[in-house]
């Protein structure tokens, strides 16, 4: 019988050694050690041997078990390693081979002058304000002087969700949002860029369009501060060249009011199509803001003043740029968007 036992070690040490994989490995392990494996099947047989024998036939089983045990373990790590070897080997990944190359995007116009647009008046110490573009008629036109029965609510056609709500129609609701904020304190000098709504559609009009209005409260803030600011930021963004005209105008916000033009970035003044022979293109419109405005909003109107101003970015653009379609910045054709 110890025969017998040192045989099946000798075997299963062989079988063991030239195992080439793990799956081989398991049958290995059920032919030896398993239920119904060689040497489970000789230690049921002990049964039979004298008391004496049984203890060292019992101990060399022992033996066997534990190296069998033994060398399937250290062969199975070893079989494993080599097959993870492999694999690294099958995926490796040569890193010094070209990348793919990613076509590169670029900025959209109007996002490239509402960031020029910021970048001057964060020069000039201006700060970025946000809000909704779903307004309440308060924010909207009440608090900016326009009641309900006012006739120069008809300036904007409005896209009214409920009687109450509406989308707004200028970004003005954000300042005055920022100005309930921001009351008592001083000064108060912000831009609010965003996109607005009105029920407009054709060539130079869409029912959304990219406002920034701009706003400046402190004490002793005058049309002087207006026109100088206004001035310098018509020639940053429309080149030192540039030169502004103040026309006096209307808007139930400001009192007075007036419309910026510039001289006509395509001919200069001298007078042609896209100025309409005057030489002059309306670029803007502005003001010192109206004392009820600044009531409402929480600031005393007999002690500090300010001005304010609005424009359009989509209509910059195309005079920047040189676009007769506004259409074109909506329609996302790449034709279109490489050229910026
Ligand atoms: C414009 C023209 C003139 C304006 C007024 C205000 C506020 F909130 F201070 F009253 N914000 N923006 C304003 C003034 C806007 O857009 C053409």
């Amino acid at each position: 019988m110890e025969e017998k036992l040192r045989k099946i070690g000798a075997e299963a040490s062989k079988a063991l050694a030239e195992a080439g994989g793990l799956e081989e490995l398991n049958d290995i392990r059920v032919r030896y050690l398993g239920k119904k494996g060689e040497l489970t099947q000789v230690l049921r047989g002990m049964g039979a041997l004298s008391a004496d024998e049984r203890p060292l036939i019992g101990q060399i089983a022992n033996e066997v078990r534990a190296s069998i045990e033994k060398e399937l373990a250290s062969r199975t790590i070893m079989l494993k390693d080599l097959a993870k070897e492999q694999r690294l080997k099958d995926e490796g990944i040569d890193v010094t081979l070209p990348g793919t190359p990613l076509p590169r995007g670029g900025k959209h116009p109007l996002t490239i002058v509402t960031e020029e647009i910021q970048e001057f008046f964060l020069g000039l110490g201006y700060s970025i304000a946000e809000g909704p573009e779903i307004e309440t008629d308060y924010y909207n036109f009440e608090a900016l002087n326009l009641p309900k029965d006012h006739p120069a609510r008809d300036m904007q056609d409005t896209f009214f969700i409920t009687a109450e709500t509406l989308l707004r129609t200028q970004t003005s609701s954000v300042q005055v949002r920022t100005m309930e904020k921001t009351t008592p304190e001083l000064p108060v000098k912000i831009i609010a860029p965003g996109r607005v709504y009105r029920r407009d559609d054709d060539a130079t009009h869409s029912p959304m369009f990219n406002q920034v209005e701009g706003l400046a409260i402190d004490r002793r803030i005058t049309f002087s501060d207006l026109k100088g600011t206004l001035d310098l930021f018509m020639r940053e963004v429309f080149g030192p060249k540039t030169k502004t005209r103040f026309r006096p105008s209307y808007f139930p916000f400001t009192e007075p009011s007036a419309e910026v033009d510039i001289s006509c970035v395509m001919c200069g003044g001298k007078g042609c199509r896209v100025c309409s022979h005057t030489g002059w293109l309306e670029i803007l419109g502005s003001g010192m803001v109206h004392p009820r405005v600044l009531e409402v909003s929480g600031y005393n109107s007999e002690q500090v003043t300010g001005f304010a101003f609005g424009l359009g970015v989509e209509r910059i653009a195309m005079l920047k740029y040189g676009i007769d379609d506004l259409r074109v910045l909506f329609e996302n054709d790449l034709r279109f968007l490489q050229q910026f």
